[in-house]
């Protein structure tokens, strides 16, 4: 069984939250420390790009890339806004980060804001998330307490507040200048981009954006270099760990840091405990519920960027959801297009009109009430929709519809053949 040395999850046990003197016993705020005392925040900035780092969150962006976008050095207001609004169906591993261990989270924000020269951070946190908004409200009690957070942090003349905003509670907030925008106090529908959050985010000042993952990294990459850090990944192209989360018909769904690049049948195999009921693979989503599907034929796919983005998905969040040989598939693309469209904020027609359109359209497939007319729409609306939609809400919604048309074409004409879904009995 291949694992790793963890490096977000080093403290994790079950039903234990680790506090300062916790965190610091195993090395915690060393990154801080060494960065503060011996790096520039330039030096900080190359180290972060040497790394190879990519966000997180779902789009996998270069954080040292877009981190060159932010005008670190010129003075003035500007914000570092930390992404936790985890609202993403699969999707559960920055929670199991905070419950863990909120300081992991806490000393990549301050690292950050260092090298970027901001003085406020938020951390924008899922509203469900009480006890990660609780948690992290002690550890920035306990880093100020301890000289870690607040005015002139280790006598190093750098100061820095964190404040916790919890969201309201929509999964479009988690678009990061919808985000803003809810973080403003006004509703939160995306912002056109350019200009980048980098540019101009919150109150319309330059904005670092980023996820609670990518940051818990930072601390790492500083105390154990680039170099180091990008040799952690089992492919040649990826960097660091992953918090992979696996979930849906499995023995033991679970979320596990292993090196990034696991491939699937593995990661399904030896941490998942294979599929339940000693039933069979059928599918899964490789990274949350916008991931166009796997299927059987990848197994030995490394979980890493590129080589998903090479057979038409992507890594996401890193959430994969198993589903079985019993699962029907229009079924579960089918409840999926119900989340997407009843989160849709409503601001651009494509989404609004179109989300609804492959819900009724998948609806009457599953019910065995669809024709060829129906499903040649269906296809259509990958056309209309992709591309076209305000921010990237839609276009993720469409990713297991085109999976399902490219995976599943023929047990989407059994529907239409059979006048009924072929896993009903
Ligand atoms: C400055 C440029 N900045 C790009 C920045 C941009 C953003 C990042 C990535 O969508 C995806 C979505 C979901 N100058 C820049 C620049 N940037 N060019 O880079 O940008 P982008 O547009 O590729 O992605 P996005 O709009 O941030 C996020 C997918 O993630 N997803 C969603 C997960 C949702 C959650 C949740 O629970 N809330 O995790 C999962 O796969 O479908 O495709 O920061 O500003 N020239």
């Amino acid at each position: 069984m291949r694992t790793c040395e963890p490096l977000l999850f080093k403290n994790r046990r079950a039903g234990q939250t680790v506090f300062l003197e916790g965190y610091r016993k195993t090395g915690g705020y060393r990154g801080l420390q060494k960065a503060l005392q011996d790096m520039t925040p330039a030096s900080v900035r190359e180290e972060v790009k040497a790394s190879g780092l990519r966000g997180r969150g779902g789009a996998g962006f270069p954080t040292g890339v877009k981190w060159s976008f932010f005008p670190s050095d010129n003075a003035g207001e500007k914000y570092l806004v930390c992404n936790g609004d985890e609202m993403e169906p699969g999707t559960f591993k920055d929670r199991q980060l905070l419950l863990a261990d909120p300081h992991h989270l806490l000393e990549g924000v301050i690292i950050s804001c260092y090298a970027l020269g901001i003085g406020t951070a938020y951390i924008f946190l899922r509203d469900a998330y009480r006890q990660c908004a609780a948690n992290l409200e002690r550890a920035i009690a306990e880093a100020e307490e301890a000289g870690l957070l607040g005015d002139n942090i280790l006598g190093s003349g750098f100061c820095c507040e964190v404040h916790v905003h919890r969201s309201a509670g929509r999964y479009i907030c988690g678009e990061e200048t919808a985000l803003l925008n809810s973080l403003e106090g006004l509703r939160p529908n995306p912002r056109s981009k350019p200009p980048f959050p980098a540019v101009k985010g919150l109150f319309g000042k330059p904005t670092a954006l980023n996820n609670i993952e990518t940051l818990a990294n930072i601390p790492h990459i500083i105390t154990g270099g680039a170099a180091w850090y990008k040799g952690l990944a089992l492919t040649e192209q990826g960097a660091g760990t992953k918090l992979y989360g696996l979930a849906g018909h499995l023995e033991t769904p679970c979320c596990v840091e292993l090196p990034l690049g696991m491939p699937l049948g593995e990661l399904i195999r030896d941490f998942g405990g294979g599929v339940w009921q000693n039933r069979s693979f059928k599918a899964c989503l490789p990274g949350g519920a916008s991931t166009p599907y796997l299927t059987a034929e990848h197994m030995d796919v490394a979980l890493d960027y590129e080589p998903l983005e090479q057979v038409g998905t992507r890594l996401g969040t890193g959430g994969v959801v198993v589903f079985d040989d019993r699962t029907c598939m229009v079924a579960v693309t089918l409840n999926l297009l119900r989340f997407f469209a009843r989160e849709s904020c409503g601001w651009c027609t494509p989404c609004r009109d179109g989300l609804p359109l492959v819900c009724w359209l998948l609806e009457r497939l599953e019910r065995g009430e669809g024709s060829r007319e129906d499903l040649a729409m269906l296809r259509e609306q990958l056309l209309h929709i992709n591309g076209r939609s305000f921010c990237a809400l839609a276009l993720g919604a469409m990713g297991p519809v085109d999976g399902l048309l490219r995976h599943f074409a023929e047990e989407l004409e059994d529907h239409v053949r059979l006048g009924r879904c072929p896993f009903q009995a």
